[in-house]
């Protein structure tokens, strides 16, 4: 395939397949956690593994990162740098909602600035499998096949003009006095959809229009989310389809990981909700 970063794409999504058929018989917690000290499924270390050894397999990857490794894992030298959250939600699995693989692909080595990123998207296990890339200025949508192979539904995905769901994270009495009063407003104007895995929340913003955030709280002043793995791909994703990420302050995209691990306040969806949070929080 002449086109490398095609040819990462591809790997990603053929391997969703197996990742997807291997879920049902690894719904167990392994003893380890990952590096962000949370507990990994068995299904999150297959997911990883199956990622990373054909991911590296590529002659254009240059090394492999994920949330569920402490290090980078480097390759032969190709030019671009792999980021995974193999399986993001994970903890969905146990009560059968959605989840998936959300990836970056970049142009520098992790971690990396959000500029660096030249692809991101991510497969979606929901009752339809599908791939969502941003690449080049445009989001694209696939339904995937037990295959593998793609079959394009959307070729420019866009944000809806009119905002309908919103879905924020972490506890409510953990939320800075600011951001509840933000939501508060927000609550009263969009319908609430919040279902654990960032990547089935966010689709359900690109879908409908609307915010998905998970904050800063008063004992995580960074939040949860990472921003290498999740905050990068995911910004890049909502902004390429013509909306707005923020970390409170600014882009996601503007931001630039001191650790491979580090954790950022992450909110994406319509510049509007994005613009008067960035103002509340101000
Ligand atoms: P909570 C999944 O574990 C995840 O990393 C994101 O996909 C999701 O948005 C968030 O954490 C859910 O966190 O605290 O609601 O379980």
């Amino acid at each position: 395939m002449s086109d490398p970063v095609e040819a990462i794409v591809d790997v990603v999504a053929r391997t969703a397949p197996e990742v997807r058929a291997g879920l049902a018989g690894r719904r167990v917690y392994e003893s380890e956690e990952n590096p962000s000290g949370e507990r990994q499924l068995a299904a999150d270390v297959y997911a990883d593994e199956l990622l990373e050894e054909r991911l590296l397999d590529l002659p254009a990857v240059g090394s492999y990162a994920s949330e569920e490794r402490e290090a980078v894992v480097d390759g032969d030298g190709g030019e671009f740098h792999v980021a995974c959250d193999p399986l993001d939600g994970s903890s969905n699995l146990k009560s059968n909602n959605t989840m998936g693989t959300l990836f970056g692909v970049y142009e520098e080595p992790l971690p990396a600035p959000g500029s660096a990123l030249v692809a991101s998207g991510f497969v979606l296990f929901g009752p339809v499998t599908t791939m969502v890339l941003a690449r080049e200025g445009t989001v694209r949508e696939w339904v995937l096949d037990d295959d593998g192979d793609r079959e394009l539904v959307t070729g420019d995905l866009r944000l809806p003009d009119e905002p309908t769901v919103y879905g924020f994270g972490g506890r409510v009495p953990n939320w800075t006095d600011a951001f509840a009063d933000y939501v508060a407003e927000v609550e009263e104007e969009l319908k609430l959809r919040y279902g654990g895995a960032m990547i089935g929340d966010v689709n359900q913003v690109l879908t409908y229009g609307g915010i998905f955030g998970y904050p800063g709280l008063r004992d995580r002043p960074a939040g949860k989310l990472r921003l290498l793995f999740e905050g990068h791909p995911i910004a890049h994703v909502v902004e390429t389809a013509g909306g707005a990420s923020s970390n409170g302050e600014r882009s996601l995209l503007d931001c630039e990981p001191d650790g491979l691990h580090e954790r950022t306040p992450l909110f994406v969806g319509d510049d509007e909700y994005v613009e008067r949070l960035e103002a509340a929080l101000s």
